[in-house]
C-alpha cells in the first residue's frame, strides 16, 4: 500500500490526493506526528529532509514536491491521464503553468491569510493591512485563473485534468476565508462543478474535517513548541505585503524556522534588542520539543 505523509489542510497534500482518486489509487494518509517541529530524526524527516508534506512513499521510493508527485503519479498510472496528450505541447504547458502559479504565489496569498486568521500572527493594523492585501491578490489571481479557463467546463477543456487538480484546493482556501470568486462568474460555477467530483469532495470533506481546529494550532506555533515555516513564496509574500514585523518577532521569539539545510530552528539569531551583541543561531536538536 502506497503511504502519503499529507495534511488535510495543506493544498499541496490535496492536490496530490485528488490525483491518486481520480485514478482510483490506494493509499494510506498520515499526517506526520513531528510536522512543523524541524525534527531531523524521525522517519518523515528522512525520507524528506525539508520536513514538508505531502511526501509518496511507494516500496523504495521516496518522492516529495508535490509537483514531483504528481508527475510520478502520471507516470506510474497513466490512466486516466490529467495531463492533455504528449502531441499537444501547448497544452501541457498550460496545464502546468497554472498549476506553476497556483502553487506559487497563489498558495502565498493564503498562507498569509492563515497566519493572521489561525496563527494570530499580526493584530490590529498590521492584521487589517495583511488581510486586505491577502483579498486585493486573491482577487486579482482569481482574474487570472477565470481568464484561463473562459467559458470552459475544465481548465483542460472538456475534460477534468491537471490545472483543476491544482487550482481547486486554492480556490477552495479562499472561499473558505470568504473570499470566493464573483457569484454566477464562471469560475465560481467550476467551483460549485469540481466539487461536486468525488474526488475532491472527499478531499474537502477531509480539509473540512481538520480546518474546524485550526486554530487550536495557534498555541504550540506561539510558544515555539512548533516552528512555523518560512519558506521561498510564503517568506516573499509577508515581506512584500507588508509584514516583515511578523518574521522579526517570529525570529526574535525562535517560534518559526527556515528550510534545510542549515539551520533548521531559527532561534534568537538577530539582535536582541538591547543593542548588545547578535546571538548565535540555536541547531536544530533531536531533543527539540515536538
Ligand atoms: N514546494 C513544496 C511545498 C510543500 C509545503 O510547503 N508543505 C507545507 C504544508 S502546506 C509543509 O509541510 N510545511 C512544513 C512546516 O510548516 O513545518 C511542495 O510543492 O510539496
Amino acid at each position: 500500500m502506497l503511504l502519503l505523509y499529507e495534511h488535510p489542510v495543506s493544498s499541496y497534500a490535496q492536490k496530490v490526493k485528488i490525483a491518486l482518486r481520480e485514478k482510483g489509487v490506494p493509499f494510506e494518509a498520515v499526517v506526520p506526528e513531528d510536522l512543523g517541529t524541524g525534527r531531523t530524526d524521525t522517519p518523515f524527516a528522512a525520507a524528506n529532509p525539508r520536513a514538508e508534506v505531502p511526501v509518496l512513499i511507494d516500496g523504495e521510493a521516496r518522492i516529495f514536491e508535490s509537483t514531483v508527485i504528481m508527475e510520478y503519479v502520471e507516470e506510474r498510472w497513466p490512466e486516466p491521464p490529467l495531463l492533455p496528450p504528449r502531441g499537444d505541447p501547448a497544452a501541457r504547458a498550460f496545464a502546468r503553468v497554472t498549476e506553476d502559479v497556483c502553487d506559487t504565489q497563489y498558495e502565498a496569498v493564503n498562507w498569509g491569510f492563515g497566519e493572521v486568521l489561525w496563527f494570530r500572527r499580526a493584530a490590529g493594523a498590521l492584521a487589517d493591512r495583511l488581510r486586505a492585501q491577502a483579498a486585493e491578490q486573491t482577487r486579482v489571481i482569481q482574474e487570472w485563473l477565470a481568464g484561463r479557463l473562459g467559458d470552459a467546463e475544465w481548465f483542460g477543456g472538456e475534460r477534468f485534468g491537471w490545472a483543476d487538480a491544482a487550482a481547486v484546493p486554492m480556490v477552495n482556501r479562499s472561499v473558505h476565508y470568504g473570499l470566493e470568486p464573483p457569484s454566477g462568474s464562471p469560475l465560481a460555477r467550476w467551483h460549485a462543478r469540481v466539487r461536486e467530483r468525488p474526488s475532491v469532495a472527499q478531499t474537502f470533506a477531509e480539509f473540512n474535517a481538520a480546518v474546524t481546529n485550526r486554530a487550536a494550532g495557534a498555541e504550540a506555533y506561539a510558544t515555539g513548541a512548533k516552528r512555523r515555516e518560512c519558506r521561498d513564496h510564503r517568506l516573499e509574500w509577508m515581506v512584500k505585503s507588508g509584514g516583515i514585523e511578523v518574521v522579526l518577532a517570529g525570529l526574535r521569539d525562535g517560534n518559526i524556522r527556515f528550510p534545510w539545510p542549515g539551520t533548521v530552528g531559527s532561534g534568537r539569531f538577530f539582535h536582541d534588542g538591547s543593542g548588545g551583541d547578535v546571538v548565535e543561531p540555536r541547531q536544530n536538536r533531536a531533543s527539540d520539543p515536538a
